[in-house]
């Protein structure tokens, strides 16, 4: 019998019921142990940034008083920390973004030997729409493209270069509500901190409004220019398959998980372990399993079809199996426990970057000039890690038995490729077609981690089929990516039982048209949290390609099970993007009525987004069709 009961394929995903059956103490155990949380950290109305604190200042006695010590009201201190949470997303996706553009940089110039160019043509692209020459030597295409984008980390111009890869219409919306963000994303990032210091800004709208042009600067010198940057030197998703779930371990071979962001170390491993593959076999393994965890694994399935074996709420989990050799992490995401974990297993724990060091981890830095060198180091630990789980034999290995197949790799220019095949001159026309026509009532972004407060009920399986079933559309990034995989929900043979009549016909004619022998599956996965840009992308070509601002288009954005500050700051991005987002949990702010009001209300006539709170699959899904359907109406008239 598995430990690790994570029932069949098709049933209801047991992560947490799964963690609180097994000895070893696991998010779900300890999560129970927080019972019951703060309820005043939950409302936003904690305020700790100085010593006179903490304070507990609500509009709500139940929440705290009307002011803190030095006379902050509850507006004040719930704008403050949410824009401190946004500035906490937007130097986390920045500073990812910031190392491709140092690695795009150093292959210009010949100095990433390691690494080269894969999509010349996305370059070029990206180029042109920046206002670069867009012509002429790969290598001094990129060495522009680089020096705009580092140009976006410093002093700059009037506003971030990336911005051009914004809709326009949204554009022009931002730039006269005085909502661009500052010409240096650092210099955002810090400003996050500087602002909401004690003693500074205390005027809530001018909080809220800092804390929307952070997220604008996340968007694009965050998650866009990590995309971009990522899809030049490694290559631009298409369309393929990959198996996901735990159960993508084997007994007999090499185990290694990579996780975190950093397609960079990645990458590079994928190629080290191929040339390893030997040296495995030598030790008497069947030869070398990579497989990815949380967004790298959704960064190595969309371009190599490489397994997908966890969402970083079953990180543990896999080190639990008693299977895993290695895991590698960068950056992100990476949960504590495991170090905890570490200890009574033979699992190598290994951290690479810097700033990501852990207690029980070994550290082996990884170095774009010496990348292959310290990739095979890496690799070589995995293959260790087997050799002493052979030889000691200690622990049971346990692998679930429970995979499942999944279609990933729906990067922007292959969604866009496909409505291309459709209508050569507007790839725009058959969406606007499609929703005129009733068979498409929609599109959510449906995005972010795995909670284990919403994972138990199941909340982004729940909510997307019910969305499906209004024929709306959802397409899925990071660890949503690896829920939707695991369920089924990323399987073309799926459509007919899941998606509603009119949305069944527009899989089925987008699938003809991508030349597959069916329909496309009905929830498209789109890659990792960065590629939430690959979304923003998709919602430009259909603005910019119909004429119908961002606003009026019947598009939302929904992170069902929210943990990350990143998360937060890209949802942000989405409210500035005019979109409705729906979050669960409830994002911070019930201690303030004014941030409240801001946020659900009267952001609709300054950007055109605004915020939905509901931590039910049902009320959402009806909370967010009634969102796409008024903004559908106008159209369909
Ligand atoms: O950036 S979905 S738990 S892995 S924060 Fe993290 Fe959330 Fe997973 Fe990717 Ni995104």
């Amino acid at each position: 019998e598995p430990v690790i009961d994570l029932g069949d394929a098709g049933d209801p995903d047991r992560t947490v019921e799964a963690q609180r059956e097994i000895d070893y103490e696991m998010p779900a155990d300890r999560l129970d142990e927080q019972q019951p949380q703060c309820p005043f950290g939950q409302a936003g109305s904690c305020c700790d940034i100085c010593y006179m604190g903490p304070c507990r200042v609500s509009d709500d006695d139940q929440y705290g008083d009307d002011r803190g010590v030095c006379g902050a009201t509850p507006g004040t201190v719930v704008s403050r920390n949410l824009y401190r949470e946004i500035g906490a997303g937007v130097s986390s996706h920045s500073h990812h973004a910031r190392e491709s553009v140092e690695l795009l940089a150093e292959i210009a110039e010949e100095e990433a030997g390691d690494f080269e160019i894969k999509d010349e043509q996305k370059l070029r692209s990206i180029a042109e729409d920046i206002g670069l020459e867009a012509d002429g030597d790969v290598n001094e295409v990129a060495k522009a493209v680089a020096d705009a984008a580092m140009d976006d980390f410093g002093p700059g111009g009037e506003t971030l270069n990336w911005l051009e890869r914004m809709p326009d219409s949204q554009r022009e919306v931002l730039d006269e509500q005085g909502l661009l963000p500052l010409s240096s994303v650092d210099q955002q990032a810090a400003r996050a901190l500087a602002q909401t210091h004690k003693g500074n800004d205390s005027d809530t709208g001018h909080i809220l409004k800092s804390a929307l042009e952070a997220g604008v600067a996340d968007g694009y010198a965050g998650l866009t220019m990590a995309t971009d940057l990522q899809d030049v030197i490694f290559g631009t998703p298409s369309p393929t398959d990959a198996t996901a779930h735990l159960g993508v371990l084997e007994e007999d071979q090499v185990n290694l998980a990579v996780h975190g962001h950093s397609p960079q170390l990645s990458e590079m491993v994928v190629k080290a372990a191929e040339e390893l593959e030997d040296e495995a076999r030598e030790v008497g393994a069947d030869g070398i399993n990579l497989v990815g965890i949380c967004c790298t694994g959704n960064e190595l399935a969309e371009r190599h079809g490489i397994p997908m074996a966890a969402h970083s709420l079953q990180s543990e989990l896999a080190v639990t199996t008693g299977a895993l050799d290695a895991m590698v992490v960068d950056i992100q995401c990476i949960w504590p426990g495991i170090s905890d974990l570490i200890e009574c297993h033979h699992t190598r724990l290994i951290t690479t970057v810097d700033y990501v060091r852990m207690e029980e981890a070994t550290h082996i830095p990884f170095d774009e000039e010496t990348a292959m060198e310290d990739a095979k180091k890496l690799v070589r630990e995995a293959i260790e890690g087997y050799q002493d789980r052979k030889r000691r034999q200690k622990y049971e290995v346990n692998i679930p038995d429970r995979t499942q197949e999944a279609m990933v790799g729906f990067s922007d220019s292959a969604i866009l490729g496909v409505l291309e095949s459709i209508d050569p001159e507007n790839p725009a026309q058959p969406i606007v077609d499609a929703i005129q026509a009733g068979q498409l009532r929609g599109i959510v972004g449906i995005v972010g981690c795995p909670n284990p407060k919403m994972r138990e009920a199941n909340m982004t399986e729940k909510l997307i089929e019910n969305l499906l079933a209004a024929d709306v559309l959802p397409v899925v990034t990071g660890c949503i990516g690896h829920i939707m995989a695991q369920g089924g929900y990323l399987d073309p043979d799926r459509v007919d039982e899941l998606a509603g009549d009119g949305l069944q016909e527009l899989l089925y004619t987008l699938g003809d048209a991508a030349g597959l022998d069916g329909p496309l599956p009905p929830v498209l996965h789109m890659g990792s949290c960065v590629d939430n840009s690959r979304i923003g992308n998709v919602i430009r070509a259909i603005s910019e390609g119909s004429g119908i601002p961002v606003q009026d288009l019947p598009v939302a954005a929904s992170a069902p099970e929210l943990i990350a500050e990143k998360a937060v700051s890209i949802g942000t991005w989405a409210l500035a993007l005019g979109l409705p987002l729906h979050t669960a949990p409830a994002l911070r702010i019930e201690a303030s009525e004014v941030v409240t009001e801001t946020l659900t209300e009267d952001l609709k006539d300054i950007t055109g987004g605004y915020l939905i709170q509901d931590g039910t699959p049902d009320g959402a899904a009806e909370q967010l069709i009634d969102a796409l359907d008024e903004r559908r109406a106008p159209l369909v008239d």
